[in-house]
């Protein structure tokens, strides 16, 4: 018996690089399965600078793409060749005026704006001018794409049909983002972005989907829905939870919902009748709510560090907060944060427990927490609270839950 083994490509990517997200982009579409090798941009100086990868692309530059034993770079040469290859699911136009629009589209983002604002160009131009310098080239480029986009897009770039310049404009975006240019003057741009934001596959595609995500990058979102206008005409502070109760009656802030909630459902009571007992569960939670929480928030606090300090800053006041958490603990607990009922506290204390793994803090100094959030896991409540067991997580991480333990 013949057995033949049929390697999945290979896509050396990095989770931020704006060339290898348009090829994931373009293999999820075309419903291709393939492996991920990350290669960091920026670990010691720069993966895509060892004599192994230069091998593989001798421009040092992601991505690169391996498949039947070739290795193929160039983005947009990489996207031919799946078209080529795959074209049951097309990218490209039949028609050829608008086959040629799209390849116009690709060029203008791959030729006249990318490598104006790469990595390798930026370190050249230095920290202090590069946010000035990438901003200019990418309003240079976006002001022709816009006008380009007033004659060829439908509800995408060209037409109505996703298309390889749609693989290139989304990541383009991104990058403009990042740089905080205004995006007021781009109505299609937006427009188009905001169309394929929930595509599965561009959500897959997308930076915070990847495997060499950083966990602080993940949490770090600073455009998200909670700043749009009818979200904050529901929390002005521009952030969740919050608890719609009928009569249009909104609640904001986590321990005003959990209190709303223990009394309008008191069984079972997630505060201790005792009076004593009440005061250790509620300065828990605020040790938690008010004390670590609000200094590794992500949109509020992150955000506003430089990327390369977001862990260290995090774990810096994780530390600190778990480090007085765990005295007091020794002094209230027994099964559970206080006593041998759950209680409010302990809602706070798994979601923080999370984050902390989350930014790799080392949790080997503070048993009494990891002993409590060991048995609080076994609780379904608990378990069924998980994020990689919500709706809106993504894909990637559903179902990864031990990974976080
Ligand atoms: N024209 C190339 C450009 C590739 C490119 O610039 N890649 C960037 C990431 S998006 C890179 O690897 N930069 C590394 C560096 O600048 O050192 C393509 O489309 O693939």
């Amino acid at each position: 018996m013949s057995s033949v083994q049929v390697t999945k490509p290979v896509l050396y990517s990095y989770w931020r690089s704006s060339c290898s997200w348009r090829v994931r982009i373009a293999l999820n579409l075309k419903e291709i399965d393939y492996d991920i090798k990350a290669v960091s941009l920026i670990k010691n100086g720069g993966e895509q600078h060892t004599a192994e990868f230069r091998e593989m692309n001798p421009m040092s530059q992601l991505p690169a793409f391996v498949v039947d034993g070739n290795t193929y770079t160039e983005s947009l040469a990489i996207l031919e060749y799946l078209e080529a290859t795959h074209p049951d699911i097309p990218l490209l136009p039949e028609d050829e005026h608008k086959r040629t629009k799209v390849r116009e589209l690709c060029q203008m983002i791959a030729s006249g704006i990318q490598p104006l604002q790469n990595l390798a160009v930026l370190n050249h131009v230095g920290d202090e001018k590069k946010k000035e310098w990438a901003c200019h080239w990418i309003t240079r480029g976006f002001n022709a794409l816009e006008k380009t986009l007033e004659t060829t897009a439908g509800k995408y770039c060209v037409g109505d049909e996703i298309t390889m310049a749609d693989c290139c404009l989304v990541p383009q975006l991104y990058n403009a983002r990042r740089f905080q240019l205004d995006l007021e003057p781009y109505p299609n741009i937006v427009r188009i972005d905001q169309e394929l934001e929930n595509h599965p596959a561009f959500k897959a595609a997308h930076p915070n989907s990847q495997p060499d995500c950083p966990p602080e990058a993940k949490l770090a979102v600073d455009d998200g829905d909670q700043l749009s206008a009818s979200f904050q005409s529901i929390n002005p502070m521009g952030r969740v939870p919050a608890l719609e109760i009928g009569g249009n009656n909104v609640i904001i802030e986590s321990p005003a919902i959990m209190e709303y909630l223990n009394e309008r459902y008191p069984l079972p009571p997630l505060l201790p009748a005792d009076p004593i007992e009440r005061v250790k569960v509620r300065s828990i939670c605020q040790i938690i709510i008010s004390d670590i929480q609000p200094l590794q928030n992500s949109t509020s606090v992150l955000s506003k560090i430089e990327e390369e300090k977001r862990r260290d800053w995090a774990r810096f006041w994780i530390n600190k907060g778990f480090t007085a958490l765990e005295i007091v603990l020794w002094k209230f607990s027994g099964r559970y944060c206080v006593g041998n009922t759950v209680t409010l506290a302990d809602c706070c204390l798994v979601p923080q427990v999370f984050n902390a793994k989350s930014f790799q803090v080392d949790l080997g100094p503070f048993p009494k927490i990891r002993q409590i959030s060991h048995e609080l896991e076994k609780i379904t409540a608990f378990q069924r609270a998980h994020p990689y067991l919500q709706p809106d997580c993504p894909e990637v991480l559903k179902g990864k839950i031990c990974q976080n333990k």
